[in-house]
């Protein structure tokens, strides 16, 4: 069977819960698509979060890689369009706040995903879900490691489909979190990332 490496991320900037992490230890282990789901939980941090991705797809050797972060304030499911080669912003969980910091010094400006992420978004409103695509995964730890995984894909010639996915905040994150923002309940938050790890399945 076909294994998909699937991320999600620790809870980061003082708010208490990730949902990425729950809905990664909540998949890990099924079967979606014809795709068993290998879960790996990442750190917030620019040093530890790169090498954490890299050394998992080495010892997983998927065949298709979908990381999750949590977009706090967006109100949809929202499959990222592109990762550029920046950090900049505020400081990760070890307290690391880079400046207009490239990922690679050498590096590809941008990859695109290689997610079918149009299909993706029609799937889940056809299936009451909100979803659109985002033009921006923002210059911190996910565009990092959407960045990341990109480009190891392209510099090695694996040819997998990979990319990222942005989600709303949880009910549970909401109501334990200092600021207002659009929230989701987990099981909606899971129910629609099974229906995006499907479209993997029909390509
Ligand atoms: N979201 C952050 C990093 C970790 C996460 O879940 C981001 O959007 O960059």
């Amino acid at each position: 069977m076909k294994t998909l490496m699937l991320t999600g991320f620790e809870p980061f900037l003082g708010m208490p819960i990730n949902p990425t992490e729950r809905i990664v230890n909540s998949l890990d282990g099924e079967t979606i698509g014809g795709y068993q789901i290998k879960s790996i939980l990442l750190p917030v941090d620019f040093e530890k979060a790169p090498a954490a991705l890299l050394e998992a797809f080495h010892q997983v050797n998927p065949n298709a890689v979908v990381s999750l972060g949590l977009a706090a304030g967006r109100d949809a499911i929202t499959p990222e369009r592109i990762a550029i080669n920046i950090r900049d912003g505020a400081p990760d969980n070890n307290g690391v706040a880079l400046e207009d910091a490239p990922i690679q010094e050498d590096g590809r400006d941008g990859y695109f995903s290689r997610l079918p992420i149009r299909k993706i978004v029609n799937k889940l409103k056809e299936n009451g879900f909100p979803a659109n695509i985002s033009n921006s995964a923002g210059t911190y730890l996910c565009n990092n490691v959407m960045y990341t995984m990109l480009h190891h894909i392209e510099k090695e010639q694996v040819g997998i489909p990979a990319g990222f996915i942005h989600v709303p905040a949880s009910h549970d994150l909401a109501v334990e979190g200092k600021k207002r923002m659009p929230s989701w309940s987990q099981r909606d938050l899971e129910a629609a990332i099974r229906l995006a790890v499907e479209c993997l399945g029909e390509e």
